[in-house]
């Protein structure tokens, strides 16, 4: 039986609370299947660590979480400490020191999903998008010039390397090379007249490596329209890091609202490990009242199953969160029920005694 070693990284607000249910369901599927176990181990990080100790994680963290085969992240993000400090001393310097260049946030309506389309179905809503995550709009470079005088001058760098521009865009291609599916890079061309022209040539050329695959481009504006209008027309997407931040919101809101939305950051040479995340913030408002959706951090539980080789048994999770949907019994106020964040873990590992 193959063990793997879980750093797990609760952080701040709902973020503890999804992520028990997310053990609670790794821990389920993983003995009902009899292949693989779990040792998870826990780290305090983030807000509250931030007020008491001056910083996001431990000094060391990153040797610390280095010897792990995976890290599981609830939420940062916590009122008290600025945005742009969690964000970047926790997940942003995970996924950089990690080099996590890819990430993957499936847009999927399952069954029993709400969907704010009149005639969304899940035919129509199936994409796959795959966002770059390690440099781009998101490289950090930049400058505060004259803080407070009249001349006064910010810089925000967009870094796009050749190196990392082409192994995205390629590994959209594998991936859709192995889905039988085609390939839509989404960019900014015509106003971003360096970084996203250059994109452009990148793809154009990666895609000649594969002439067998279909492939689209479109300006980002235009992408975020035919996500509402068209949506069949997107099957594995590729963008640069803000665009797919922003647009798989957008996204999230096709297949089930932000409680539903999942996101793997990989490191596919597996020279590090990689981290599974729901895509929602801390949400402050409604932690500590034991209401937040679990979904996501179940589906992200998926995604680290299928990372790992075992996506027969990621497939099952999945399935178990479209009957827990269709059921339409046990669900939290996202969703328009009543129950309680634990109450969806529980129903979700019954759901799972029976598919196994
Ligand atoms: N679930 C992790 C979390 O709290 N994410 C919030 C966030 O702002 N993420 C930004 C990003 O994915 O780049």
């Amino acid at each position: 039986m193959e063990t793997l070693k879980i750093a797990v990284i609760p952080g701040d607000g709902i973020g503890p609370e999804v992520i028990d249910e997310g053990i609670k369901v790794l821990e389920k599927a993983a003995k009902l299947s009899g292949r693989i176990q779990f040792e998870f181990t826990h780290f305090p990080w983030g807000c509250e660590y931030y007020l008491e100790h001056g910083r996001m994680m431990d000094e060391d963290g990153i040797d610390q979480l280095r010897k792990f085969d995976a890290i599981y992240l609830g939420a940062v993000g916590y009122p008290g400490v600025p945005d742009h400090i969690s964000l970047w001393d926790l997940l942003l310097r995970i996924r950089k020191e990690f080099d996590q260049y890819v990430n993957i946030r499936p847009i999927q309506l399952l069954n029993g999903a709400p969907c704010p389309l009149i005639d969304g179905s899940k035919e129509k809503i199936d994409m796959l998008f795959i966002r770059e995550n390690s440099e781009g709009e998101y490289s950090g470079a930049g400058d505060w010039l004259f803080k407070g005088k009249p001349e006064e001058v910010v810089l925000q760098t967009g870094v796009f390397s050749r190196k990392g521009t082409e192994r995205i865009i390629r590994y959209a291609f594998e991936t859709a090379k192995e889905a039988g599916k085609s390939v839509t890079s989404i960019s900014k061309a015509n106003a971003l007249n360096y970084s996203m022209v250059f994109w452009d040539e990148v793809f154009e050329k990666v895609s000649k490596e594969y002439p067998e695959i279909e492939t689209h481009s479109y300006l980002v504006d235009a992408a975020a329209m035919h996500m509402i209008t068209d949506p069949e027309r997107f099957e594995v997407v590729v963008t640069s890091n803000l665009f797919g931040d922003i647009l798989t919101d957008v996204g999230a809101a096709l297949a089930g609202g932000i409680g539903l939305a999942a996101g793997a950051n990989i490191n596919p040479e597996r020279e590090y490990p990689s981290m599974f995340e729901p895509v929602h913030g801390s949400a402050p408002d409604i932690a500590g009242k034991g209401i937040a959706n679990p979904l996501a951090t179940v589906w992200s539980a998926s995604q680290m199953f299928d990372f790992f080789g075992y996506s027969d048994i990621g497939e099952k999770l999945l399935q178990a969160i479209e009957r827990l949907l269709e059921e339409n019994e046990v669900l939290t106020p996202d969703l328009g029920g009543t129950a309680s964040t634990s109450e969806v873990g529980d129903r979700i590992t019954e759901i799972l005694n029976d598919l196994f």
